[in-house]
């Protein structure tokens, strides 16, 4: 059965091998193998420089033209926005199953990909560790990562919901709303979403703070007691909470903490307009590699939840197995579940700094 999966998985990446992914698979390295993976760090250990370096690729993402037709997405200008376009696009095929985590883990990379082969990027992608931020309301919104200079800037002035807004909108004790007013994203211009809404609707970068909701669920506590799950099944519901604000869990934590209610990444299919969205999924990311290498061996084929969304009995389908295909559309190449279970592996090819 081992050399089965082998052999199979051998046989896919010579497959693949054209459109291989650069910052996933070293050229030079023999195929199959990952000896000299890029680490990505917090956002606070890199260098002044490399914080400006890797915002300025994030701005070069921004000023490429898409590679997706307007065919598709009738709104789409940017290469950033391709993957906003995915996303968007399997919304409810993506979230609350079980390659929830593995669907994110390579859409991440595929990003940190575009941004080193595209925009020059010459470091891994980091990642935003909030539960050295997250132990109170105020030391959250004092997080670096907000920083004007070497951040993504902070929070917009508080608007007032829109009348009319269904009860349980409002996340709690949200304090924003308006338009990013600071920081290398105050000029940015959103054109995706709302929601599914590819048509295009330029405007400002939105954020609505939420510092107890971030607090709450972003603090090392919850962290800690979700990397303490047996299984994968466990592991992947404590991550993801249930679909309200009284049982989010970290993913939903760094969402809502965030986006609240009007910002962009709070909206479950238009979130990865933000860019500190793949910071947080970054270190989400990092949660599951953290929970796998607590038992390397078993947790490198540990997978299973849901094909279908919120079916957690399997009363509409089965269950996620390696197999399970994923796909970035036009981003990148098809892979399965078993293609990104392991970081350092045949498809990816990166490492964290410090784990968990
Ligand atoms: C990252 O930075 C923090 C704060 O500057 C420091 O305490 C920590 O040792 C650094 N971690 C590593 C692995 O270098
Ligand atoms: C599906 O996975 C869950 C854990 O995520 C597990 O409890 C359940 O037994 C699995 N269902 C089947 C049919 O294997
Ligand atoms: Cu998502």
């Amino acid at each position: 059965m081992k050399v089965t999966l082998a052999v199979s998985s051998l046989v896919k990446v010579a497959l693949l091998l054209p459109a291989l992914i650069s910052g996933v698979v070293g050229a030079p390295q023999p195929r199959g193998t990952c000896t000299n993976p890029i680490v990505r760090k917090e956002w606070r250990n890199l260098s002044n420089p490399e914080k400006s370096a890797y915002l300025n690729a994030v701005k070069c993402l921004q000023s490429k033209p898409a590679i997706t037709p307007t065919s598709v997405a009738p709104g789409v200008v940017s290469r950033f926005e391709d993957l906003i376009v995915t996303h968007i696009q399997q919304t409810f095929s993506i979230h609350f199953v079980g390659h929830f985590l593995p669907w994110h883990r390579y859409m991440v990379a595929v990003y940190e990909k575009a941004l080193r082969d595209e925009c020059g990027l010459t470091t891994a992608h980091p990642y935003w560790d909030w539960t050295l931020d997250a132990d109170t309301p105020t030391s959250f919104i004092q997080s670096p990562v907000f920083d004007s200079t070497y951040g993504f800037g902070g929070n917009g002035p508080y608007v007032a919901s829109p009348p009319g807004s269904p009860p349980g909108f409002e996340v709690p004790g949200r304090t924003g709303g308006g338009c990013v007013a600071d920081g290398p994203f105050s000029t940015m211009v959103v054109r995706m979403g709302p929601a599914d809404d590819m048509s295009g609707n330029p405007r400002c970068l939105h954020r609505d703070f939420s510092p107890a909701f971030a607090s709450q669920f972003l603090n090392a506590a919850i962290t800690a007691d979700t990397i303490s799950k047996s299984d994968y099944g466990h592991f992947m519901r404590a991550v993801e909470g249930e679909t309200n604000f009284e049982h989010s869990g970290i993913h939903g934590g760094g969402h809502y903490g965030v986006g609240g209610t009007l910002g962009e990444i709070g909206d479950l299919y238009n979130s990865p307009s933000d860019p500190l969205f793949y910071m947080h999924h970054a270190n989400l990311d990092r949660v599951w590699w953290s929970w796998q290498k607590k038992n390397l061996a078993a947790r490198l084929t540990d997978i299973s939840g849901p094909i279908n969304i919120l079916d957690y009995d399997n009363a509409l389908g089965g269950n996620v197995t390696l197999s399970f295909p994923l796909s970035m559309g036009l981003n990148g190449p098809d892979v399965t579940i078993e293609d990104v279970m392991d970081i350092r592996g045949d498809t990816l090819c990166y490492d964290y700094h410090e784990v968990y």
